[in-house]
């Protein structure tokens, strides 16, 4: 395999560092280069073992910092530019959409004038199947295809459909030779503890309460991050510019079922769940269909969500220091804010 140099941005939050590991363990000969502004979702403690590695630099910097982004591209003369850098919590963009839409929308701005520019041969964002809004929890037949309109529902959702809507103009406009790929809900390691499954594997370690929004039954499709890392890197080698692909597995499971499970392999009581006040604009079911980059592409998820969430669950019991350090933080205030109705 050639050598390349990738752009990693993003790489020290959850799926941006599994996909780090991922392609320094496959591609021994590559370099890659995370850029990262380290904010509250970012922690460089997850890229220890990278640093290590002779082939991994990381650099601090904003996705929306034109002038670093343009010298580190000058510097290190990129291949491939794959852009997970997001402000990746609905919550969150619910609470307050303004850095969602100046991240999540100029952000990928930046980095593909940056790619024209230097003519970098990839440009893949990472977008999501959020883009696509929700479908009636009655209508099982129906899934969401790389042809269904963009309908988001969240201030989150809204802004990477902008994105995706621009990655797509520059490609027709300018030729820039982008992809993208929509996944559904990951799950695995360095999860952030807001998220839902991290959140009820921490609080039920914890014996703190387990806040289930609305009535549970909310669907969301999961996939083992590890399989996503491989659609990205299947995509980026693929001839197939101007594409957009979906991923994810057939897995989709009622919230209320996941932390039923959790709580059985921790030998934990339900008594721990308390069903809380729903989310605005909740999204009631995602479900994606992947039969291109199926077909087109040969992807296949490997890992089956039975064995995914023992094997995520073993590592958050493993790995409490890196979780434990963030609790502590400044995600107390915000925990405190949002589930405990503290200002
Ligand atoms: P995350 O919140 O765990 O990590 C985001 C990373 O981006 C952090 O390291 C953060 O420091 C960095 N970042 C944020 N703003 C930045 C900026 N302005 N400049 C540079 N770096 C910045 O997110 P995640 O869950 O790993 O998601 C990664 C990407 O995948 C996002 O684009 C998200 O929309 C998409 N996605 C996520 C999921 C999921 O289930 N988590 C599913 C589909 C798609
Ligand atoms: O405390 C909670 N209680 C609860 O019931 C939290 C945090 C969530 N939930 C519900 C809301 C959702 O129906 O669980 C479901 C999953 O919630 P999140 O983990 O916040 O994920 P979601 O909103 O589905 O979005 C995720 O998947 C798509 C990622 O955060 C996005 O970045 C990605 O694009």
């Amino acid at each position: 395999m050639d050598k390349k140099t990738i752009i990693v941005t993003g790489g020290a939050g959850f799926i941006g560092s599994n996909f780090v590991y991922y392609m320094l363990k496959k591609y021994p000969n590559y370099r890659i280069v995370c850029l990262d502004s380290l904010t509250y979702a970012g922690n460089l403690s997850t890229l220890k073992k990278a640093m290590e590695n002779e082939n991994f630099r990381f650099v601090k910097a904003d996705i929306r910092d034109a002038e670093a982004v343009d010298n580190l591209f000058t510097e290190e003369k990129p291949d491939i530019v794959v852009n997970f850098a997001a402000e990746s919590h609905v919550d969150r963009s619910i609470e307050d959409p303004q850095i969602f839409l100046e991240t999540n929308i100029m952000g990928p701005k930046v980095l593909m004038d940056a790619c024209l520019n230097h003519k970098v041969s990839r440009y893949h964002q990472v977008s999501t199947d959020e883009v696509y809004g929700d479908l009636p929890l009655d209508r099982p037949d129906l899934f969401f295809t790389e042809k269904t309109n963009l309908h988001a529902s969240s201030p989150y959702s809204a802004s990477k459909a902008s994105a995706d809507l621009v990655t797509m103009a520059y490609h027709r406009t300018y030729g820039l030779p982008a992809t993208i790929s929509r996944c559904s809900n990951n799950y695995g390691p360095y999860h952030f503890p807001e998220k839902l499954i991290p959140l009820m594997i921490i609080n039920a370690l914890n014996d703190k309460k387990l806040p289930v929004y609305g009535d549970g039954l909310n669907v969301r499709d999961w996939l083992y991050v590890e399989d996503h890392c491989k659609a990205i890197d299947m995509i980026i080698h693929a001839d197939c510019v101007g594409e957009v692909y979906n991923v994810g597995g057939h897995n989709e499971m009622a919230n209320i079922d996941i932390v039923k499970l959790i709580l059985k392999e921790l030998g934990k009581p339900e008594s721990l769940i308390e069903f809380v006040e729903d989310r605005k604009g909740h999204d009631r079911r995602y479900a994606i269909d992947p039969t291109k980059i199926r077909e087109q592409l040969g992807w296949e998820p490997e890992t089956k969500f039975e064995n995914g969430i023992v094997k995520t669950i073993k590592w958050y019991l493993d790995h409490k220091d890196w979780w434990e350090e963030i609790i502590s933080g400044d995600y107390k205030n915000y925990y405190k804010k949002m589930y405990e109705g503290e200002a």
